[in-house]
């Protein structure tokens, strides 16, 4: 794998990253095609999902693909979906080479792909960047593999891990210029959570503003009785950005029936305890089609998300100021009893904004 090859793929990955957020279920493909040692088309998969992000560098390239290289974030597919297959359009354009970061693991493509473009006589590499595209692509794995999305869990906290005060004063912690790189994490995720005693507490909007987002994510609120206020925030915007509420069994159908007529929409969950089954919980999300959920606390909901395993990465806003024991915890009671059995992340980046400090850690994926 030569430099180049490692340079191109960095760019693509950079444009797919673009609609990251914005084009789920599918994944955010980047690609870029390369003639004669100059970029001649780039692309990226479309807000929405579609058009996949090979034909629009096509398209961008015209008779110049013929001959050329085509770098893909992802295998490119080989289905008849509502476009047709990106393999095709490759071949008929005439590409000579395509290098690809990994294998879709969408089971109407996993390796055909390939084997239709190989088949037509064009060069396949795969395995460039690999490590980078995984991460990249990890909510759309998760999803297709395990049928849940990729969870991050954000927490914005005094240096002792506190989240309010005990009289449940919380504005503001972090600094505006957090608060915007919050905002611009919420647009790159599909979805944004929260649990109930989040929701009551702050009475969040829960969008993106101010990132000229082409798309706000889904707001979802996880509450066991579906006790949310109905004159909140939340409530008043459910008809313009979508409000999906998970809730366990058995809550009174009146409320059912508000949340409804408001134009949010009910995600039935089984319980665990006396909380709503998170495994559950993601599962019925990744079949609704998030493959990248945000999640903002509470204490309890980040607890019962770390407590089964089910976090992947971690971002975490650290401001300057003490809070003291007796304020909010970011994180409730794991039980844990050794520290061998508390989830554990690696460090893969840190930086200073205005008098913060962002921390982000992942699990490792691969
Ligand atoms: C590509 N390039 O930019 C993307 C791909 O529902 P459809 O027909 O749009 O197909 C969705 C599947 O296409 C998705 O599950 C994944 O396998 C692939 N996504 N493929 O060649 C792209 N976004
Ligand atoms: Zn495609």
């Amino acid at each position: 794998m030569s430099d180049q090859d490692q340079r191109y793929m960095a760019l693509a990955l950079s444009l797919g990253r673009r609609t990251q957020g914005a084009c789920w279920p599918n994944p955010a493909v980047g690609c870029v095609i390369v003639r004669d040692g100059r970029i001649v088309g780039r692309g990226w998969t479309a807000p929405g999902g579609r058009p996949h992000a090979e034909p629009q560098a096509l398209a961008q390239a015209g008779p110049k693909a013929r001959g050329a290289t085509a770098y893909v974030t992802l295998e490119p597919c080989s289905h008849h979906g509502q476009t047709p297959p990106c393999a095709d359009a490759l071949i008929g354009a005439g590409v000579a080479r395509v290098v690809a970061a990994l294998e879709d693991s969408d089971p109407r493509v996993s390796g055909q792909g390939f084997d239709r473009l190989r088949r037509h006589g064009i060069e396949v590499v795969t395995g460039v960047l690999a490590d980078e595209a995984a991460r990249d692509h990890a909510g759309f794995f998760l999803r297709t593999e395990q049928g849940r999305p990729l969870v991050t869990l954000k927490m914005a906290s005094s240096f002792d891990g506190r989240i309010a005060t005990a009289t449940g004063h919380s504005q503001w912690i972090t600094g505006p210029g957090a608060r915007r790189a919050v905002h611009a994490m919420r647009a790159r995720h599909d979805a944004v959570m929260v649990g109930a005693g989040t929701a009551r507490a702050d009475d969040p909007a829960l969008t993106v503003r101010d990132m000229g987002a082409s798309r706000q994510p889904v707001r979802v609120v996880v509450s066991r009785h579906l006790d949310l206020p109905l004159l909140g925030q939340l409530a008043r915007s459910a008809a313009e950005v979508p409000l999906w509420l998970c809730h366990g069994p058995g809550v009174d159908s009146e409320r059912v029936r508000a949340w409804e007529g408001l134009g949010a929409r009910l995600i039935p969950c089984a319980l665990r305890g006396p909380q709503v089954d998170p495994a559950d919980m993601l599962r019925q999300l990744g079949a609704a089609g998030l493959t990248r959920v945000f999640c903002e606390g509470g204490g309890a909901l980040a607890a019962s998300l770390l407590g089964d395993d089910l976090v992947d990465e971690l971002v975490g806003f650290t401001a300057g100021l003490t809070i003291g024991a007796e304020g909010l915890p970011a994180i409730g009671a794991l039980g844990l009893g050794r520290l061998d059995e508390a989830p554990r992340f690696d460090l893969v980046e840190t930086r200073a904004i205005d008098g913060d400090v962002m921390t982000r850690w992942c699990r490792a994926l691969i």
